[in-house]
């Protein structure tokens, strides 16, 4: 594979940003070589500035349920922006997109859109510790909410990857109010509640986590966070910034029927365009300004053309018939045809999936939380990542991020990726 281009790019981009990348996940710092210098994207497939054309299951790390530019969202957006491109004031949009986003997640009564995951995250968590008058946070360990200070304790994706759980330049009076627990351990989350009784103001989860690679909760685990929030007078926020609109169109809380008290939202909700949203119970939101104290504001919250392309990616999604019956049947077709070549081939290899969201673990143990996550060999990973890469098949560049089947996935391009596959995984054992 030719990468002149992009490597060129990369040392120049290494001079002027830091690590030569805007976002730490892109680069491909654990699995050798350059990142790639991406040119266009169309449907399943990406084109780099060298001409190689791959299939991509990274989908923007998210947002590309529908592909890229689905022609109708590309026309939305087009005749957008001869309207103007931000105002700084109320839409008719907004509201559309607030009536739809409450419609499909019943547990959103109000919603507050703003530009990114981080920013719901971080708003979110603000909200919860204003209503319930307490300060303390349990997230995760692996677990991955944007880059807000109270996140970045034991945070997974980039964080998990480049081995720097824990961000330098957090004050150390944030990181002692963030508490961390064992994904899929409610044992571990009673003794952080028991230990600071009447202090923690919200439960912050990944119901189905994606920044540690693909973990499904385990039976039961949902459930026992609503129940422990509800009795001790705790907030739980979902954070469905990967899961929302993917999993369901009520996200994974109508997947798993569990109501949090409030939900966080990203990717699908913009389109592809920058994007957030923080939502939920009524009697909550509507302590966030001007309707009540808690302050929370942005120049490009609403942005009309994020509102156009987030707002027409649900409306497609709602229109077409049997949409997550479809993403489900492409998705079990790789997932499959995966796990054949794993059995055939004999290898150590856990492959996990929600729906659409899928992670192939190198490792042999089931995959429940951090630490089993780390069991991972990310050596045999990078083997297997490069050599995916030089068949035509563009994954995330870590172990520790989950896959995404977009709707335009054909058949084709299913089947060409199990065959790669079974190829790169030989490479990986050889
Ligand atoms: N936080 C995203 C992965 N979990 C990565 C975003 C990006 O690099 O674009």
């Amino acid at each position: 594979m030719k990468t002149l281009q992009s490597d060129f790019f990369f040392e120049r981009a290494k001079q002027l940003i830091p690590g030569g990348v805007n976002s730490p996940v892109r680069a491909f710092k654990s699995v050798g070589g350059n990142p790639l210098f991406i040119k266009r994207a169309l449907g399943s497939r990406l084109w780099d500035v060298d001409g190689n054309e791959f299939i991509d299951y990274v989908g923007t790390w998210g947002p590309a349920i529908l592909g890229h530019s689905h022609p109708r969202v590309v026309d939305a957006i087009t005749k957008a922006v001869v309207d103007g491109t931000s105002f700084g004031a109320p839409t008719e949009l907004e509201l559309k997109m607030a009536e739809l986003i409450c419609k499909l997640v019943p547990s959103v009564e109000m919603v507050r859109m703003v530009n990114s995951g981080t920013e719901a995250t971080m708003s979110a968590v603000r909200l919860a510790r204003a209503f319930t008058g307490k300060e303390k946070l349990i997230k995760f360990e692996g677990c991955y909410h944007g880059h807000g200070d109270s996140f970045l304790i034991k945070a997974g994706s980039g964080a998990m990857t480049f081995g720097v759980p824990d961000s330098p330049g957090v004050p150390s009076a944030v990181a002692a109010q963030t508490l961390t627990a064992q994904f899929n351990s409610l044992t571990s989350v009673q003794q952080l509640v028991d230990a600071n009784k009447a202090q923690i103001a919200a439960i912050i989860v990944e119901p189905v986590v994606g920044n540690m690679g693909c973990i499904p909760p385990l039976p039961g685990f949902l459930e026992g966070l609503r129940s422990l929030c509800t009795k001790e007078n705790i907030i739980l926020i979902f954070d469905e910034v990967m899961t929302g609109f993917r999993l369901a169109p009520g996200g994974a809380q109508e997947l798993f029927n569990i109501k949090p008290d409030l939900s966080t939202f990203g990717k699908i909700i913009g389109g592809g365009l920058p994007v957030g949203a923080y939502g939920g119970k009524k009697e909550i939101m509507q302590l966030v300004a001007p309707s009540g104290p808690m302050y929370q504001a942005g120049t490009l919250s609403g942005n009309p053309l994020a509102m156009t392309a987030g707002f027409e990616t649900l409306s497609i999604i709602q229109e077409e018939k049997h949409f997550y019956e479809q993403l489900e049947s492409k998705s079990k077709l790789l997932a499959d045809g995966i796990a054949t070549n794993v059995k055939q081939l004999g290898v150590p290899i856990i492959t996990q999936r929600v729906g659409s969201m899928s992670t192939l673990f190198f490792t042999s143990k089931p995959v429940i939380d951090c630490e089993t996550a780390l069991s991972s060999d990310t050596k045999r990973f990078a083997t297997y990542f490069r050599a995916m890469l030089e068949m035509g098949v563009y994954l995330a560049p870590s172990q520790f991020e989950a896959g995404f089947v977009s709707i335009a996935h054909t058949e084709d391009d299913i089947r060409m990726t199990i065959a790669a596959n079974r190829k790169a995984l030989e490479a990986a054992w050889k």
